[in-house]
């Protein structure tokens, strides 16, 4: 997938595209980002991206011809299907359903606007979607599109490992997600859920679904009066290899984490090769 984003202030996402899983799925290909400055696309002595509104009023507004400019540089390179996306606190409120459905576009075109806005006719002449990340106020749209990029990787196949993507799938939908534990067993006198220890897929995934669904109803309870939730956990959970229905040889397996696990996210933040040490996704994890 590959995002395009134009922005005043590119050095922003530079720690967030170099470190971490990002960072990876950049050097495996399985996304692209552009940074466009749209200042490169000015044409005066002061490089001006921005102006005075028109009618009066606080604050500053995107020019529209570099702003412009920058948009068709971009746009004559992208495929019929690409999206672009204005980010803006008055746009439609972003949810993990739009994360879904925006990830089947190849190419997303993110303008990332700052002061009070853009130039309304830029935004006529191009933009598919105005969107937001809730309903608080940013200083512009950097750290918006940073979350949205982020979103949709995780959902590109080879983003995440194997394990952490099942997980996600089978207990993120629809639900918040059930409490972890890791070692020690007892910390602070405090000891980890017995259920979690015992070895039993078939009792520890129904521990973790009633957890789920308990958490959900005291934080979310709207997330339980959805009309999808039901549709979706019988979805997942009559798959084949669903946790709630264990394979016979998968029962019972040893209690304890194995002799690898660090007990804290072990990702590392440097790429490394697939089946390496420090890869995401290995079977290092406690059970
Ligand atoms: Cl997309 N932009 C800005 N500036 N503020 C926001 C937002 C976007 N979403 C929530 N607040």
């Amino acid at each position: 997938m590959i995002f395009d984003v134009l922005t005043l202030f590119p050095a922003i996402f530079d720690s967030f595209l170099t470190q971490s899983l990002l960072a990876k799925a950049l050097t495996k290909g399985i996304i692209t980002v552009n940074l466009i400055n749209i200042r490169d696309f000015t044409s005066d002595r002061h490089r001006t991206a921005d102006d005075r509104p028109y009618g009066g009023g606080p604050g500053m507004v995107l020019k529209p011809e570099p702003l412009g400019l920058a948009l068709e540089s971009v746009l004559a390179q992208a495929p019929p299907q690409r999206l672009v996306i204005n980010l803006t606190p008055s746009g439609r409120q972003l949810d993990q359903d739009l994360v879904r459905e925006l990830s089947a576009r190849p190419r997303l075109i993110l303008l990332c606007g700052r002061y009070e806005g853009i130039d309304q006719r830029v935004l006529d002449v191009y933009s598919n979607l105005e969107l937001s990340i809730g309903d608080y106020v940013l200083n512009g749209g950097e750290v918006p599109a940073m979350v949205l990029i982020e979103a949709l990787s995780r959902l590109i196949a080879g983003f995440l490992g194997d394990e952490e993507s099942l997980l996600d799938e089978s207990y993120s939908s629809g639900l918040l997600e059930y409490p972890h534990y890791t070692r020690p067993r007892v910390w602070r006198n405090l000891a980890v859920p017995e259920i979690l220890v015992s070895g039993n897929h078939a009792q520890v995934a129904a521990f973790r679904l009633a957890e789920a669904v308990a958490k959900t109803r005291a934080r979310r309870p709207d997330l339980l009066a959805s009309p999808d939730l039901e549709k979706r956990q019988a979805e997942i959970f009559s798959r084949p290899g669903s946790p709630l229905k264990p394979r016979p040889d998968q029962t019972q397996s040893s209690p304890e984490p194995t002799a690898q696990s660090s007990g804290h996210d072990d990702r590392s933040n440097q790429p490394s090769p697939p089946g390496q040490p420090g890869q995401a996704g290995q079977a290092d994890q406690p059970d």
